[in-house]
């Protein structure tokens, strides 16, 4: 075997990174600056007033104050952030979720600056941050997209005939809104003038550009997106599917990779759409590609985010990938170090969001100290936080506390890993969605597959977690009286233990 001796393309390579700054806070900044330590990359935090004593400062190398507790006035001011680059010394930025990082004015601002942004173009992020301008890419593709207007409504009568072409009941979506904001729902014709005037102004008003579109309604459909990654080299893969439709009004609660509903043959022709997609913006960095899917396995492209994804977790346990590694690795100009070919889904992961909120009070952020904070631990569970026992949860921002992760040999083996760590996450002084979690994982439409984005709206009630409060209450009752029975019982540490926990997981939920 004679081997070839390559010469390396050095026509795009950048300088490598040496010094990386996280704008953004919580669990993903120490999330990414993990990857980063493993690297050999120094990292630099901000954080606001608020955040002086979180985790992500004290993990980091050094770290810049940028402002006051307002997200208005630390994370999303883009020159704080350069300022802190040029501080710093540091090359390059990773936006994280959230905060700027699909904002494409920053995206340019940082490029003008000589720095580098872990992340797409400006013109990708542009092109993907508008619903009509992306559709618009990805035609060129041979996409499927659900039937609709291909360009922003300028006559509602004309609109209307439309509607009627494509059939009740349909949707109207605002050109620049997202994760469902600015949507009308339209079931007759009748509606359609008034709600298209509501949409219009609603959409004004929400994101400064009236621009709406209309597109068929798919009733009941499964949310599915595909991840994918793209080199300054023209190599782009994907890496399967992630399916999230366990949400509550367009928040993600549960995500899973891969799908239970998606065959091999769909998989790869989603994957494959997903993939021109992003070549269509000529996409480098970690994207994700979104589709829904209908009764009859169809799907359709809705929207690319520009971004890493706060459940990149479960496709990183599938695959085996660093998706942030491979992000800053991208951002330095390396090639993708393998091919579609070297990649195969091994396994089963599912995420649950933990959030500060209270499910028995509709979902309302619940502030405070975290008085105990004790995470699962053991085989296949991964929890990527921020915070630690006697920390408070800010106001300020997002109230998600933490991303529990479980990985199994099959999704069986995840969804029962992932109930033994809800019940061994203790948390109180705040109230979390644990419980309700514990909730989808046990519900029989979960355990089969058989769901839909409805889910929660479909099959939650607050009764549901009285009732599981009363079962286990119920069983602690009956182990109690046993125990009482059982005079000669010594009672160890054990069994003591195993009582107090019944009691406090009884409380907690
Ligand atoms: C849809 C749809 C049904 N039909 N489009 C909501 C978020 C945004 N990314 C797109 N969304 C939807 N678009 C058509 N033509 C239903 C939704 C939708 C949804 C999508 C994904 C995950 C959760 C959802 C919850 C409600 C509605």
């Amino acid at each position: 075997m004679i081997q070839q001796t390559k010469m390396p393309d050095n026509s795009k390579l950048q300088t490598p990174i040496s010094k990386l700054l996280i704008a953004n806070r919580g669990e993903i900044a120490l999330r990414i600056m993990r990857s980063a330590k493993e690297m050999g990359i120094k990292t630099v935090a901000v954080f606001s007033e608020a955040d002086r004593n979180a985790l992500h400062v004290r993990y980091a190398d050094e770290a810049v104050c940028i402002g006051p507790a307002p997200s208005n006035q630390s994370y999303l001011v883009g020159e704080k952030i350069i300022d802190a680059c040029k501080l710093t010394g540091a090359e390059a930025i990773h936006p994280g979720y959230g905060f700027l990082s699909e904002n494409a004015g920053f995206a340019q601002m940082v490029a003008n600056a000589g720095l580098i942004l872990v992340g797409p173009s400006p013109q990708a992020m542009e092109t993907m941050g508008n619903k009509l301008s992306a559709k618009a890419a990805a035609l060129r593709y041979n996409i499927p997209m659900v039937p609709g207007t291909e360009e922003a409504i300028q006559d509602v009568d004309e609109a209307k005939q439309r509607a009627i072409d494509v059939g009740f009941p349909i949707l109207i979506k605002a050109a620049a809104g997202g994760g469902g904001k600015g949507m009308r729902i339209v079931e007759r014709a009748e509606d359609f003038e008034e709600q298209m005037q509501l949409a219009v102004s609603e959409a004004t008003s929400a994101f400064g550009d009236g621009a709406v579109f209309i597109e068929r309604y798919v009733t009941s459909p499964r949310h599915i997106e595909i991840q994918v990654l793209g080199d300054s080299h023209g190599n782009i893969i994907h890496l399967f599917e992630r399916e999230c439709s366990v949400q509550r009004r367009h928040q993600k609660v549960v995500e899973e990779a891969p799908s239970s509903v998606l065959t091999e043959e769909i998989r790869q022709k989603m994957g494959k759409c997903a993939v021109d997609v992003a070549r269509s913006v000529n996409y480098t960095g970690a994207g994700t590609v979104e589709f829904i899917l209908d009764e009859n396995l169809d799907f359709f492209f809705l929207e690319m985010n520009t971004r890493l994804q706060v459940e990149h977790p479960v496709t990183e346990l599938i695959t085996g990938v660093d998706l942030v590694k491979e992000q800053i690795k991208i951002a330095s100009g390396e090639k993708l170090s393998f091919s579609q070919d070297d990649l195969k889904i091994s396994g089963h992961a599912i995420e649950l969001r933990v959030y500060a909120e209270d499910p028995a009070n509709n979902f309302l952020p619940d502030i405070g100290i975290l008085q105990t904070y004790h995470t699962p631990k053991g085989n296949g569970v991964r929890v990527d936080d921020g915070f630690e026992q006697g920390m408070e949860i800010p106001i300020y921002y997002d109230p998600m506390i933490a991303k529990l992760i479980t990985y199994g040999k099959d999704r069986g083996e995840a969804i029962a890993r992932m109930i033994r760590a809800i019940e061994e996450y203790d948390i109180t002084g705040i109230e979390t969605t644990l419980g309700f979690g514990k909730f989808v994982m046990q519900h029989e439409a979960f355990k089969t597959g058989n769901f839909d984005t409805h889910f929660v709206a479909k099959y939650f009630k607050i009764e549901n977690l009285k009732k599981q409060d009363e079962s286990e209450a119920l069983i602690a009752a009956i182990i109690a009286a046993k125990l009482f029975d059982e005079k000669e019982l010594v009672l160890n540490n054990e069994t003591l233990k195993n009582a107090s926990g019944w009691r406090k997981n009884r409380l907690r939920y």
